[in-house]
């Protein structure tokens, strides 16, 4: 299979949350089946539901694969397991989130599977980061993707953090 472009959105509010993110991006790295060829500024963002929980860093990674949706989906989920993920209840705080936002300019509609991303376009904390790395980009009904940021101007603020470069992906914390 020639490898598709796809848009993966992280998330974390537990543990350290911009190490997380960042080891998520090192494990993508390091997936045979996965070239990682970009990343967004990481992004502090108020929490998006039950406010009683800490702040979430946020950001979007950019892909090349050759693994087919469901198989990205358990690579992903494979990756959270691995940092230990706990959620703690629905809507509320957990340890790594990896969602498949955009897939090529596929529409998936399955039981554990929903692209583009269902949420997506109501969280500034998805395409915020989704258009700095992809300023161009359109969803596969033909949507620009910058014209949905300004729907959501609406929302709390993001704040851009530090954010890693690929030698600090290298590196331990
Ligand atoms: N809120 C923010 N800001 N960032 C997230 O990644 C996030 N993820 C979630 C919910 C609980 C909806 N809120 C969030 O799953």
């Amino acid at each position: 299979m020639t490898p598709v472009t796809c848009y993966l959105g992280l998330g974390a509010n537990l543990d350290q949350p911009a190490d997380q993110l960042r080891q998520a991006l090192s494990a993508l790295e390091q997936c045979r089946d996965i070239q990682l060829t970009g990343w967004s500024s990481f992004y502090r963002s108020k929490p998006v539901g039950p406010q009683d929980q800490p702040d979430y860093v946020n950001a979007v990674a950019r892909i090349d694969t050759t693994l087919a949706p469901l198989a990205l989906l358990d690579q992903l989920q494979a990756i959270e397991q691995q940092q230990g993920r706990v959620r703690l209840r629905r809507w509320g705080e957990r340890t790594l989130d990896l969602d498949i936002l955009l897939y090529a300019d596929q529409c998936i509609d399955l039981p554990r599977l929903s692209v583009p991303h269902i949420e997506m376009c109501n969280r500034l904390f998805v395409i915020q980061p989704l258009v700095e790395l992809a300023p161009d980009g359109r969803l596969p009904n033909g949507t620009a993707l910058s014209s949905i940021l300004e729907t959501l101007t609406e929302q709390d603020q993001l704040v851009i953090m530090t954010t890693p470069s690929r030698a600090d992906l290298l590196s331990p914390p």
